[in-house]
Parts: C-alpha cells; structure tokens; sequence
C-alpha cells in the first residue's frame, strides 16, 4: 500500500474524537486521529490545517502543519483574531477580565482587537471605554447590534484580512456577542439571550469549539471562519506554557516605550521607584485602569510557581 499524504483542509469540529475537515472549496470529511498523535502529546484542534490519509472508505488525520498559535481552554489553533467584547451597561464590563483577555491573547500570539457592543444603551460610556483602548493601541470599534452602528467597520476589518482567516469573539456571557455574529453573519442565525447560553453550559461547549464557515465580505466570494463559545469568556495564564510575571509588561502595547525609562533593569513597574511607566501614568499618557490591571495581574501571576 502507498501511503500519500495531502494537505486537505481545515478542522472545523471535533466531536468525540471525530473531526469535520474542510477544504477549501468547501467540501468536507470526517476524520479520525491517528493514534501516533496520543504519543508525541500534540492533539490535532479546530483550526488545524491537517494532512490526510485515505484508508480504505475514511480518513485519518496523520499530520498537522505548523501552527500560528493554539489554546488549550477553548481548544483552538491559527486564530487570527479574537475581538475582545464588552458592553458599557447591562452587564457593566469588568476592566480586569478585559484587560486579562487581552494580555492572554498577546502571550499567546493572538492578535486582538476591541469591540464595544450595545453603544446604543449608552453612547457616552461606549466613547469613554474606547478612549481607553484606542490609547493603549488596539483596533476598537464601537458597535450596536440593535441599530447596527458600527458592524459596517467590523465587517471591513475582516473582509481586509482576507479569505481563509478565523476570527473569534471573547468576553462575559451576556454582552450581545451572538448577537454581532448574527449581525455581521446572518446566515448563522444563532441563538441569543439566557436561553442561548444555558442550553450550550448543559453541553460542555466550553470545551468544544466549532468554526462556521462565512463570506469574508458582501460580495461573497472568499470563506472565513468564526467560532462562537462561551468557552471564550476567560482565559487563563496556565494555558501558556513558560509564561509569567516578568513577561506581562511585554503584553501591555502602550507600556514597551516607556520601559526604557525604568531606573532598574529589573523593574517590575509595580512601584513608583523610578519606573518610567508609573511615572506615564502620572502624566496621564498611559490609562490609570490599564495600570491597575496590570498591578492585579502581576499578583495573581506570583502567585503561580515559575516555569522551569
Ligand atoms: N440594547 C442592545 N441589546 C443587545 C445588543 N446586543 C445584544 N443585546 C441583547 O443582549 C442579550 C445577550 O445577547 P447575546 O448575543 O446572547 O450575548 P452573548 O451571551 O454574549 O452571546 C440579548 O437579550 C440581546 O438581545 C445591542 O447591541 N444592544
Ligand atoms: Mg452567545
Ligand atoms: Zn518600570
């Protein structure tokens, strides 16, 4: 038997050790592992570009391509973006797990960018939240699902990257990220409101993540991929092997150009000694909350043992 191994598609799903992968015309297989995989520690996820074996009427995953970045909680690989959501009201947003997103996507290679959602219930602290961001360096885009501002430039920031990309929305249950997706994909017609997240909790959807293949752009025409679970609402440090305190500031894009203003080399910017970063915030040139979930973070990850 000749084994030849071609570079197939994409894993869109995994359930119970089955895998949905699909090419890029659109056509898909099943799949299953093969065992080597177990051995060498490395899982093939959704997002996996995989290599295919034919045997006899199935397939077998036998190789993954080189990987962008991946989690482990929720399970994914190659993200390209995770837009990181909140609401100015109903639920009020939590600077903290925002700002914990936002370093955790950073240590993981992700690129992230901000979305402001529900901008209709309160235009004044959608504006006041995206100041925040928009100084500390990230894409921010302030939306409403209900009337539709902003979904336009969303939908542009993806259309620009391009076909083939995946894109996430992370942040607390509740604050209309279903409700975007619908927003800027209608053909995914997922569910929304208490409902919507009660019966995915009841399934273990934290733990399983599945991409939707949608039109990058109004025209149709090139696919990107969307992953809708509430798996998304935190993650966590552990996820990112090596990763602690020392490597933080680095996740903070407004804090890097004033390190070099720091007294000590090994300052950790938790005090006013002559840090070039507390003393920007002094000035006002770096948000005071920004700082302030830098200083939680910072305890919460000496709290965890070093990495060897
Ligand atoms: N006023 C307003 N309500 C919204 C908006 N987006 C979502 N909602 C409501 O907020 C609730 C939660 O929305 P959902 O999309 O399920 O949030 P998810 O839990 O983050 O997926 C639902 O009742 C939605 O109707 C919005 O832009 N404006
Ligand atoms: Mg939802
Ligand atoms: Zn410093």
């Amino acid at each position: 038997m000749t084994e030849k191994n071609e570079l197939y598609g994409k894993i869109i799903s995994c359930v119970g050790g089955l895998y949905t992968v699909q090419k890029k015309n659109g056509e898909r297989v099943c799949a299953r592992a093969r065992g080597s995989f177990r051995y060498n520690k490395s899982t093939p996820l959704a997002g996996d570009n995989v290599f295919l074996h034919k045997e006899n009427d199935s397939f077998a995953i036998v190789q993954i391509a080189e990987r962008k970045n991946s989690l482990i909680r929720p399970p994914i690989a190659n993200l390209d973006t995770l837009f990181v959501s909140f609401a100015p009201v109903d639920p009020m947003p939590n600077i903290l797990c925002i700002d914990k997103l936002l370093c955790v996507a950073a240590a993981a290679k992700i690129n992230a960018a901000v979305v402001i959602t529900k901008s209709d219930l309160s235009a004044e602290l959608a504006e006041k939240y995206a100041e925040i961001y928009k100084k500390a360096g990230y894409p921010v885009f302030v939306t409403s699902s209900v009337g539709g501002g902003g979904i336009d430039k969303v939908r542009e920031y993806i259309a620009e990257g391009g076909g083939g990309k995946i894109y996430a929305f992370a942040g607390a249950s509740g604050i209309g990220k279903s409700s975007i997706m619908n927003a800027l994909f209608p053909e995914l017609t997922l569910k929304t409101g208490a409902l919507s997240e009660k019966i995915s909790r009841g399934k273990q959807t934290t733990r399983t993540v599945e991409l939707f293949p949608v039109p990058a752009g109004e025209s149709g025409g090139e696919t990107v991929f969307v992953a809708d679970t509430p798996g998304f609402s935190v993650l966590e440090f552990s996820a990112i092997a090596g990763f602690g305190k020392k490597d933080l500031a680095a996740t903070f894009p407004e804090f890097t150009r004033y390190t070099c203003n720091c007294r000590w080399r090994d300052c950790t910017h938790t005090k006013d000694d002559g840090c070039g970063i507390t003393e920007a915030v002094e000035r006002g040139e770096i948000a005071r909350e920004r700082h302030e979930s830098f200083l939680a973070l910072y305890e919460e990850l000496a709290k965890i043992p070093e990495w060897k």
